[in-house]
Formats: structure tokens, sequence, C-alpha cells
């Protein structure tokens, strides 16, 4: 046939994800990077920020009213955070569950939080939970000319038609 991978729904679906200062702090940017590459998703934006809080504000919009809100801006400014977008078949769903729990106690091992970490205050990745979210999210952390639409060919394209 004449499928190519931007025929298929969902394969071109997009999300924001975030290696949080604590995973920077202690080098795990590679670790957290290869689990995306390995899985087949095509990195499509990546740069190291140091967060402003208001981006931060924007960002965590739900988070306002808990009580926890402000020590999340100190741990979320407190260094560099590496942001990428990753895109790919049902990419979102499939980072959640590659992340894992936001509670540690409650990521399953093999999750990044469930072999990364012990506490909600220092799980060391964000990542999109939802299509609106996502969409919203990148493009509060980057702008359009960041974002590299590159064509994955050869092997790497075979992983999307299914
Ligand atoms: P998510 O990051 O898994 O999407 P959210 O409920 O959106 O989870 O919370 C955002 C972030 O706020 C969490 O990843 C965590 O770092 C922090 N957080 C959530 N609950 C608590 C808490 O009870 N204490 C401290 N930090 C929390």
């Amino acid at each position: 046939t004449n499928s190519s991978a931007s025929d298929i729904p969902g394969v071109k679906e997009r999300t924001l994800v975030a290696i949080k200062p604590d995973g920077v702090q202690r080098r795990l940017i590679g670790q957290i990077i290869k689990r995306f590459e390995q899985r087949g998703f095509r990195l499509v934006g990546l740069k190291m920020v140091q967060v402003s809080e208001e981006l931060l504000a924007q960002h965590y919009v739900s988070l306002h009213k808990k009580p926890f809100y402000p020590s999340v801006l100190q741990y979320m400014t407190s260094g560099p955070v590496v942001a990428m977008v990753w895109e790919g078949h049902n990419v979102i769903k499939s980072t959640r569950m590659l992340v894992g729990d936001t509670n540690p106690a409650e990521a399953v091992p093999g999750t990044l939080r469930g072999d990364f970490s012990i506490h909600v205050s220092r799980n060391v990745v964000h990542a999109s939970d939802s299509v609106e979210v996502a969409q919203k999210e990148i493009s509060l952390w980057f702008q359009r000319s960041e974002l590299i639409d590159w064509i994955a060919s050869g092997v790497n394209e075979c992983m999307y038609i299914v």
C-alpha cells in the first residue's frame, strides 16, 4: 500500500517532557532520554532552561491552591530543567506509563519514577497528561521555530507502520 506514517491517527501526537532539577543534579539526563529513544519516539525539541516563576505559574495552574504549591515553585526553580518534546503514536499515554505514578511509592519498578525516586516532591520528571494539556504546555515552553520536524527514515519509519 501507499500508507505512510502521517496517515496513521496519533502518529504525530506530541508531548512535553521535562527533567526536573533533581534529575539534572543527579546526572540522570542521559538515562531518561535513552528510555524514550529506545521506545522509538522521536525527539523534536530539546533545551536546558532555568525556569521562571511566571512560566511555572502558567504550567501548574491546577496546583495554585494546593498547600505544597510554594515548595513546588522553589523546587522547580532550584536549578536547570531539561525540556523536551517527544512525538509518536500514542506518545502521551505511553509517556505517562513510562514515567509512572505521581507518587513514587505507587510508581511501578521499571518506570522512571519507580526506578529513580522515593518522594512526590522530588519525582525527577514531568510529562503532559492529555492532548489538550500537551498542546498548552508545548506552546508555553517552546517557540514554534524550536521544534524540528525531521523525517524518520529507514528502519525507524517501520516502527510507525503497524
Ligand atoms: P504529575 O506531575 O504526575 O502530573 P500533578 O498532580 O500534576 O502530578 O502534580 C504536579 C507535581 O507537583 C508533581 O509531579 C509533584 O512534583 C508535585 N506534587 C504533587 N503532589 C505533591 C505533594 O503532596 N507534595 C509535594 N509535591 C507534590
